[in-house]
């Protein structure tokens, strides 16, 4: 495979050795391991060159022509290019494309839309949420009052009834939907008549779907989110970075809890990079990655399913697949832990009603973003489930995992990697 190596890396080697060591390694490492980790994916040479690109110089508090240091010319053009990109991708009103990545966006939506000591709802993080949708170790349990909902532990799947029997009892002033490790089809709609019901803002959380809603694959929060908030480096395959998209007249509180409530200076590369990968994403073949990361995550879910896994809401109809392993007597961490000694990179996770505890819970999270992004397709799917299948059955056993590490180096091989290998 090529390597076709920019300038600054070969100012890096010169440079730095040890860095650029690493990096190479990280490189291989990329290469040569089946990538399951569904909020990771590879970004295009050209959204790594406006990250690696001079605008990481430049200091640029403010917005386009509201800025509060000279020398904007260029970046406001950059930032007011994002910014009409992702309203158009997303058809929203109005984009803020400065913050840092998700947990700052989402706290920006707290800032504007509650004050200190409010009550916000949202999915619990061991049945699925994020940390930032009122989990109590973060921030938006700290300085707000929260109340969980969860899943229900039969179904595995929301339960828009209890959502609204929850909602209606604390009636929270903000609610939060979106997850980080739910396989199913949010009903947006739902939630938007629930927060209208208890007079609650509604904000969607989308970081994981954001190509799913994008290209239309799944439901779009609008119209009836009054925000959404994003990640731009997992499906939409852009910059670490986040965007918050909202009505006109949410606009003004949504910015200056950005800008100046919790950050400085954009980071006017990376905004740079988010207007690459948001035009990328605008393309007709970024919707048929989609299309296949949808149908590579049923396809592995259907061959581990038929190899006696057991997987939370029984299948997906994302991007991601979320196996509980009590029915196979192990643990979460063990087994990502021999899966990758195998080559094959997922991540330990909680599962609804699990016994476990988060540093050792009873399953494991993967999904298809990155090896979509090679261009694996069902095939490829069906010998990840045969890989899996053989770790589970022998995770400790250190040749047998050796031997299928390196058949999966051989198959990944055959996959060049973008960004690395291919543009
Ligand atoms: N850390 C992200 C994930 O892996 O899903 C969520 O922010």
């Amino acid at each position: 495979m090529s390597d076709i190596d920019s300038p600054p890396a070969s100012a890096l080697q010169r440079t730095d050795r040890a860095v650029f060591d690493l990096i190479e390694q990280e490189k291989g490492r990329q290469r040569l391991t089946i990538r399951l980790i569904p909020s990771e994916n590879y970004t295009s040479r050209a959204v790594m060159a406006a990250t690696g690109s001079v605008l990481t110089n430049k200091y640029s508090e403010g917005y386009p022509s509201k800025r509060y240091y000279q020398g904007q010319e260029y970046i406001d053009q950059i930032e007011t290019l994002a910014c009409e990109r992702a309203k158009q991708l997303f058809g929203a009103e109005h984009a803020n494309v400065q913050p840092y990545s998700g947990s700052p966006a989402n706290q920006a939506v707290y800032m504007a839309l509650l004050r200190p000591g409010g009550l916000v709802m949202g999915l619990s993080l061991p049945q699925g949420g994020h940390l930032t949708h009122g989990w109590d170790v973060n921030f938006s349990a700290h300085y707000y009052r929260s109340v969980q909902y969860g899943v229900d532990p039969e179904t595995g799947r929301l339960d828009y009834d209890q959502i609204r029997k929850t909602a209606l009892a604390h009636r929270p002033r903000l609610i939060f939907a979106g997850a980080t490790a739910y396989p199913r089809i949010i009903d947006f709609a739902a939630f938007g008549r629930i927060a209208k019901e208890v007079g609650a803002y509604f904000a969607a959380d989308i970081s994981h779907i954001s190509g799913l809603v994008a290209t239309g694959e799944h439901p779009h929060p609008f119209p009836h989110a009054d925000v959404i908030t994003t990640t731009t480096h997992k499906l939409l395959r852009g910059p670490r970075g986040g965007i918050i998209l909202c009505r006109k007249e949410l606009a003004s509180k949504i910015d200056r809890a950005v800008f100046p409530g919790l950050q400085g200076g954009p980071h006017n590369h990376v905004t740079a990079a988010i207007a690459v990968a948001l035009a990328e994403a605008a393309t007709p073949a970024y919707r048929e990655y989609c299309a296949r990361v949808v149908q590579n995550a049923q396809t592995l879910a259907q061959a581990l399913l038929d190899r006696g896994f057991d997987l939370v809401s029984g299948g997906t109809d994302n991007h991601l697949l979320l196996i509980d392993l009590r029915n196979l007597n192990l643990g979460g961490r063990p087994f990502a832990a021999a899966l990758e000694r195998a080559g094959v990179v997922c991540n330990y996770n909680m599962v609804p009603a699990d016994t476990g505890t988060p540093k050792n819970p009873s399953g494991v999270r993967m999904g298809t973003p990155a090896v979509t992004s090679r261009g694996m397709g069902p095939a490829e799917m069906m010998q990840i489930a045969e890989w899996i299948d053989r770790v589970a059955r022998h995770p400790e056993d250190e040749a047998a995992l050796a031997a299928i590490r390196k058949e999966v180096a051989e198959t990944c091989r055959q996959f060049p990697c973008p960004g690395l290998d291919v543009d």
